[in-house]
């Protein structure tokens, strides 16, 4: 099994999930930026994008199937199926991480990838961190035990990435609860090992992005 990450990009998700599990698996790391975009790697993933999965014959390019499959196939305990009680709120909690992911990926393009104070827009900055906090807000009116659906789940990867790249726009202490989750999170060996060592190249340099005065 291959993995295509770069650090810090949504496969986070994915290479923790691997650990997690803890089925062998080969890591293929890129710079974030053109190197997605050779035509050796569009064959696998067409949009030029991290994660992708490459596991014999199945090759996926999207986070939260990755998750889905990577569960499904390795890891049932980790899995919420058709038929399980909490299996709405496992598919709910797979495809809310990218409604975060839409919020911090545009905050993303704003305070980083757009490097002249004359691209970006501090408008478009507030409105996105408004936004995001809103979508913070949800996670923490629901959140009800240690983790998503109890115990650790796959979901907890997807949500569980979304609030370490969140946490550079918000501070996250505003919603204890989930603070309080985030640091469950991030005191598992298999998060620590899907962190970029130090050194590396990475997409966050700073902490914290303030939004700009208008
Ligand atoms: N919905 C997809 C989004 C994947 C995605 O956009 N990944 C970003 C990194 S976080 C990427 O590869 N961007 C490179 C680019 O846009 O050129 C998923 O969850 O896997």
């Amino acid at each position: 099994m291959i993995l295509h990450h770069c650090h810090q990009a949504r496969s986070m998700r994915s290479l923790w999930l691997l650990h997690e599990i803890g089925v062998p698996f080969e890591l293929q790391l890129h710079e974030f930026g053109p190197a997605l975009h050779q035509p050796e790697y569009l064959r696998y993933s067409g949009a030029g994008r991290v994660p992708c999965l490459i596991d014999g014959d199945v090759v996926l390019s999207e986070s939260g199937a990755i998750t889905e499959y990577l569960c499904a196939t390795y890891a049932p305990h980790f899995w919420r199926k058709h038929g399980d009680a909490d299996w709405p709120k496992w598919l709910q909690y797979l495809h809310f991480a990218e409604t975060m992911g839409a919020h911090v990926a545009s905050l993303t393009q704003q305070h980083i990838v757009l490097f002249k104070d004359e691209m970006r827009s501090p408008v478009l900055m507030k409105l996105e961190r408004k936004r995001l906090e809103k979508v913070l807000g949800v996670l923490e009116n629901a959140l009800a035990g240690e983790y998503l659906l109890g115990d650790f789940s796959g979901v907890d990867t997807n949500i569980g990435y979304g609030l370490y790249i969140a946490q550079h726009f918000t501070p996250l202490a505003e919603f204890p609860k989930l603070a309080a989750y985030f640091d469950r999170l991030k005191s598992r060996a298999a998060f620590q090992k899907s962190l970029p060592p130090k050194g590396a190249a990475v997409i966050y340099r700073k902490g914290f992005y303030e939004v700009p005065d208008a």
